[in-house]
């Protein structure tokens, strides 16, 4: 920065920007990007010929204390941090013309940018005043990462996009994403309604499961004046969590977002890491079988058990306890199949409240979730029984049957909003 007008030392710089934790030069070598220091996000553009802050915005990302990891693209107009996949447009500023000129050159033109005014929905509850994410990207890669909240009619009002094509990408904090493909967006401003968002993700991971029911169950009846409430599963926005609330995570379950862009920073992930209480991390999936396998021949059916939960107090160990509990499975549905004739799946009694409980023999997969919303079950119980028929021989080989490993379709056991994921052993099954 020594050599320029405004900065002839460290210290007269920082009088202008403040205590700093990263720097850039723009590629043309007239302009500085600053990130404050601490928790600030606010990123300052400074004009080094004149010394003046140009233009600020905020990276809607903290980049951590620390950090001097930003970097312009090429031609100035975005701007990079950490691992590049965070991206902000750089608002276009006019530059001084480094030398005064006698012809008439024409006069560098700031790009117009574009206001989108974007319309969101939350089904009956109200959307004014709630913070929304929006993703703008291009074949994958974000563009512009910000937090919104919208104002009267659920409006969202971003401004300093780049005319172009984008696709949008747009989550509430207890909703599951919503998205539009290829939008156009054009100076001065456009206009864009989303479909109504579905609420019911407490945990904000784009999918409802077990574990969102976790936490509405841990604070079922409770107010926000009361201890135990938990205002992420009040998805009414009532200031309660009841059966309102209940209703919308049950016509919900089991039901995912619109998956973040791929190159993208907004991939789902627990905001909040819950604390494993021991009757949580002592509970256990398994199939109750004889060795954990099955052996059978062409035509005949069998019942295989699985369940949840420990009752075996060993050393260091404690009883489970387990408010909810979720697993999803597959199996070769050509050697294969939930025998339809004879119950399919049956579910235990001991989690009464059955949010999913569906098979499909062409896919080869059963999905189950139950929990409760009273007290939590004790030890170890039956969570489904399954009766399976043999379809084909496996030869002097097994088939398995075991945990889905497909995306949102993670098997979980629960307690008081904290969720594991269990290891199960898959079940082993030769037939004749
Ligand atoms: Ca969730
Ligand atoms: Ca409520």
């Amino acid at each position: 920065m020594y050599g320029y007008p405004g900065f002839q030392s460290l210290a007269a710089f920082q009088q202008f920007v403040g205590f700093v934790d990263a720097l850039a030069w723009g590629p043309g070598g007239d302009t500085i990007a600053s990130v404050g220091k601490g928790p600030d996000k606010t990123v300052n553009l400074t004009d080094l010929n004149s010394g003046l802050v140009i233009n600020s915005f905020l990276f809607s990302q903290d980049i951590g204390v620390g950090t001097n990891e930003i970097a312009f693209s090429a031609d100035g107009t975005r701007l990079y941090y950490g691992d590049g996949t965070v991206v902000h447009n750089v608002p276009s500023v006019a530059t001084p013309t480094p030398t005064p000129s006698p012809t008439h050159t024409p006069t560098p033109t700031p790009q117009p940018t574009v206001t989108l005014n974007l319309t969101v929905s939350l089904g009956a509850r109200p959307a004014q005043g709630q913070i929304f994410r929006v993703l703008l990207s291009q074949a994958g890669i974000v563009r512009q990462d910000t937090l919104a909240a919208a104002g009267p009619g659920g409006v969202l009002s971003i401004s300093g996009i780049l005319p172009g094509q984008y696709d949008l990408w747009v989550k509430h904090p207890q909703s599951l994403a919503g998205a539009q493909a290829l939008v156009t967006l054009s100076a001065p401003t456009t206009d864009v309604t989303l479909s109504a968002l579905l609420l019911g993700d407490a945990n904000d991971t784009n999918v409802v499961n077990i574990a969102d029911f976790s936490i509405l169950a841990a604070a079922f009846g409770t107010s926000s004046d009361q201890p135990g409430y938990d205002a992420r599963a009040d998805f009414t926005g009532d200031s309660s969590v009841n059966i309102s609330d209940f209703s919308i995570l049950a016509a919900n379950f089991g039901l995912n977002g619109v998956p973040p862009p791929a190159g993208g920073t907004g991939a789902p992930e627990m905001r909040v890491m819950e604390t494993i209480p021991p009757e949580l991390a002592s509970a256990r999936l398994r199939f109750l079988t004889n060795n954990g396998s099955v052996s059978t021949r062409v035509g005949a059916a069998f019942s295989v058990t699985l369940a949840a939960g420990n009752s075996t107090v060993g050393q260091g160990s404690v009883i489970s306890l387990l408010d909810g509990a979720e697993v999803h499975l597959t199996f070769d549905p050509t050697l294969l199949q939930v025998d339809e004739a004879l119950a399919g799946l049956t579910p235990g009694t001991t989690l009464p409240t059955v949010l999913k409980n569906v098979y499909d023999n062409s896919a080869g997969t059963v999905d189950f979730a139950a929990g409760t919303l009273n007290a939590a079950a004790q030890g170890q119980f039956t969570l489904v029984t399954i009766r399976f028929r043999a379809l084909a021989s496996t030869g002097s080989g097994v088939t398995l049957v075991q945990a889905s490993s497909a995306p949102y379709y993670e098997s979980l056991l629960t307690l008081d909003g904290a969720a594991i994921t269990p290891t199960l052993t898959p079940l082993s099954v030769k037939i004749r």
